[in-house]
């Protein structure tokens, strides 16, 4: 099953390591085959290298369009070796067999990313390519194929320990990785489409990833689990890039995932912002005059949950801010960036995991977000709903003032990453109370209050930090209760959707208890 590598077609349009895999081809005995640019790039440094167009008899042709869809190519590459009627017919027309196949596909993904227009899009979809790759794979009995630029050194080394053979398992290996890449290039084209024609429900779908990296273990130890990249480049945990500490879980993932998203949510340019995160959930988010009182004001809304969380920045960790997270128990630390002095401080705990991201994700951007259920996959847009402040309608006797408008504005920035139902207590650019998840308002409520009276106690206050608080609630009070619990808990302000069939009962419930109120119109559902 050992088939030595003897005539080899290359054909790539990005074209690193080129060279010194045809070198290496070359030095193996290797005959090579190639396209316009793939072959002048190889003649060029010297290597002997065969025009396909010599091989077909036809000149590329149409742009290019059509250029290695022939016989002599499909023949060479799909033939059975051990077939005589194949052989035969090898014979009869003169075709070759090709056992190696290295192609990389048109840049589409690229060109969609870099926005070009249509019709440049459309020329980008690589047609002579994918079905090169795809024959190739088919055969695998006894041809290679290479997509990936990472797989070149791997290929040959398979020659070198089988003498300038590969082995079955090798060629199977790379046959699987050639349909994932054929398959992910057809899904980029038809995500790129639907985008293209607005189509709001495409009747086929295709998802497509590739794999970051493998995980010990999912959400828990029995189940298996892997980390994928969806090839958007997003700034964010699966672009980042990890300086030190251990591995991320699964767990990690999410969680910082979590954060990161939300403290995105905060424009740098406008004040320094972090975000605790536990379990999904933010345990602290505050704004501050620099990046380390910002982290002070997140660590102070929960300290104890803060224990072992995950910390994320919406500017670089400076020096201060990295000695203050290092003085408790943090899991992973995420931003855009770091100082010299920040990774020296970090340096000193090994297990202190840090990734540093290229930037913080455009929160409004577009996006699809998925969900498995039984037998299918949920669809819908990205929650990327924005509130500013034109959009709020004041619907109580009291108006709130610009500081109390400051606070509302965030509340309803964290609540939206809160899981539902979700309440949270503001004051100062800060939370103070986070009520996540719980099953009715009312609940999320005073989860929230017990929390912000637990944590002043903590830090020797004689009245809860939920006192004077703004609140927000992710969706609206379907019952005036809710909102009484808020303000008896120390709220004096609210901001809520509002379009409850009783919100008249809930206005006048919030006038009666002389709170300021304001509605979105917009809620913010976390499931
Ligand atoms: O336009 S194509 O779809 N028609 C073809 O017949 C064809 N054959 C190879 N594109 C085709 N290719 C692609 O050309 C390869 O997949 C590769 O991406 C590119 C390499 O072209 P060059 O060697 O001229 O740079």
């Amino acid at each position: 099953d050992l088939h030595p590598v003897r005539r080899a077609l290359i054909s790539v349009s990005d074209k690193t390591g080129l060279i010194e895999l045809g070198q290496a081809l070359e030095a193996r005995g290797v005959e090579i085959l190639s396209t316009g640019g793939s072959a002048k790039a190889l003649r060029d440094a010297g290597v002997a290298v065969k025009d396909v167009a010599d091989v077909t008899g036809f000149p590329e042709m149409m742009d290019g369009r059509v250029k290695t869809l022939h016989p002599m190519v499909h023949g060479g590459l799909l033939a059975l070796r051990d077939n005589d009627a194949h052989v035969a017919s090898m014979e009869e027309h003169g075709i070759s067999a090709i056992d190696l196949l290295v192609v990389n596909l048109y840049p589409f993904e690229e060109t969609v990313a870099k926005g070009a227009d249509y019709d440049t899009c459309i020329e980008n979809i690589d047609i002579g390519g994918p079905a090169m790759i795809r024959a190739a794979a088919k055969n695998h009995a006894f041809v290679n194929v290479v997509v990936d630029v990472q797989d070149y050194d791997k290929l040959l080394g398979d020659m070198d320990q089988h003498n300038g053979a590969t082995c079955p398992k090798f060629r199977k290996k790379l046959a699987q990785i050639a349909y994932a890449r054929t398959g992910a290039y057809d899904a980029a084209v038809s995500t790129w489409m639907a985008d293209a024609l607005e189509l709001e429900a495409p009747r086929r779908r295709a998802f497509a990833g590739e794999l970051k990296q493998t995980l010990r273990y999912g959400e828990n130890s029995h189940q298996k689990a892997a980390f994928y990249t969806d090839g958007s480049n997003r700034p964010g945990v699966a672009t980042a890039q990890q300086l030190q500490g251990k591995e991320l879980s699964y767990n990690n993932i999410n969680d910082t995932d979590a954060a990161f998203e939300l403290v995105s949510e905060f424009d740098p340019a406008v004040s320094p912002a972090v975000a605790i995160i536990k379990h999904a959930n933010p345990c602290g988010v505050a704004q501050g005059a620099t990046l380390v009182e910002a982290y002070q004001k997140a660590f102070d809304c929960d300290r104890t949950s803060a224990f072992g969380g995950i910390v994320a920045l919406n500017q670089p960790l400076d020096a201060e801010t990295a000695s203050k997270i290092v003085e408790i128990f943090t899991e992973v630390v995420i931003a855009p960036g770091a100082s010299d002095e920040a990774k020296e401080i970090f340096a000193a705990k090994k297990n202190l995991r840090l990734l540093l991201t290229d930037g913080l994700p455009d929160t409004r951007a577009a996006l699809t977000a998925y969900k498995q259920v039984g037998g299918g996959i949920l669809v819908q847009d990205k929650d990327v709903g924005y509130v500013g402040m034109d959009d709020l309608k004041v619907v109580t006797e009291k108006a709130p003032t610009d500081a109390q408008m400051q606070d509302l504005l965030f509340a309803w920035k964290v609540a939206k990453h809160v899981k539902s139902n979700a309440i949270v207590y503001v004051k100062d650019q800060a939370t103070v109370g986070v009520g996540a998840g719980q099953m009715s308002r009312l609940d999320s409520a005073n989860v929230a209050a017990s929390k912000a009276e637990r944590m002043a106690a903590e830090l020797g206050l004689d009245e809860s930090l939920a006192k004077g608080s703004a609140v927000a609630s992710d969706a609206f009070f379907p019952f005036p209760d809710g909102l009484l619990e808020a303000a008896a808990a120390g709220g004096t302000c609210v901001i809520q959707p509002g379009g409850s069939m009783r919100d008249q009962e809930v206005i006048d419930a919030a006038n009666e208890a002389g709170l300021a109120m304001v509605f979105t119109g917009m809620r913010h559902f976390r499931h």
